[in-house]
């Protein structure tokens, strides 16, 4: 079992691509309130969380949300892919200003196995090649999380690490 310290002042982005498991392990070690989904965020703004150009409008009130609930003292999580550096440093600025860590999670799964995942879900019809791209950027970005201010990096190699890990707050 591997134990990831997340600090209670903290903003927690789950980084990792489509099909990753990032809302599953969000809801399983979250609380209801803590995580801010990308996708339901794309729903509240167009009726639809699978509508790609509502992702702007998405996270605008996505940042919205978490600056409030930072500045109410409360840890938020950020399930959004998060592979992409530019992606990033929003949240760690957002992090910043409200004097909480930026702490980032990280599920790196086989690509094959995302690319299974989704097959099986509706909404998520594009092709491998997303889920490629998706991991190089993530790969790139695994070597920088540190130097682009994440206090925090915990990295999670595969199905069953994702599946032993549990979250400890720390005070
Ligand atoms: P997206 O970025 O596309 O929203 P995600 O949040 O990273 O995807 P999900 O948690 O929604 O990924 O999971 C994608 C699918 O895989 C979903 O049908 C549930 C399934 N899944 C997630 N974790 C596991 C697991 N450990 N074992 C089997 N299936 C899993």
């Amino acid at each position: 079992m591997t134990a990831l310290t997340v600090p209670t002042m903290s903003l927690v982005l789950l980084v990792g691509t489509s099909g990753s498991g990032k809302s599953t392990f969000a809801a399983q070690h979250f609380g209801r309130f803590e995580t801010l989904s990308s996708d339901f965020f794309r729903g509240l703004v167009s009726n639809d969380e699978d509508d790609q150009a509502a992702t702007p409008a998405a996270f605008e009130a996505l940042k919205h949300v978490a600056a409030q609930r930072l500045r109410a003292g409360l840890l938020t999580v950020v399930d959004a892919t998060n592979v992409q550096a530019e992606a990033r440093r929003d949240f760690v600025q957002l992090a910043r200003e409200h004097d909480v860590l930026p702490v980032a999670i990280v599920l790196d799964v086989p690509e094959s196995v995302c690319v299974a995942r989704n097959a099986g879900r509706t909404g998520r019809d594009f092709g491998p090649e997303v889920i490629r791209r998706q991991q190089g950027q993530l790969r790139r970005g695994l070597k920088a999380l540190g130097k682009e201010g994440f206090r925090r990096v915990h990295v999670l190699h595969g199905v069953d690490e994702i599946a032993a890990a549990t979250i400890v707050r720390e005070p």
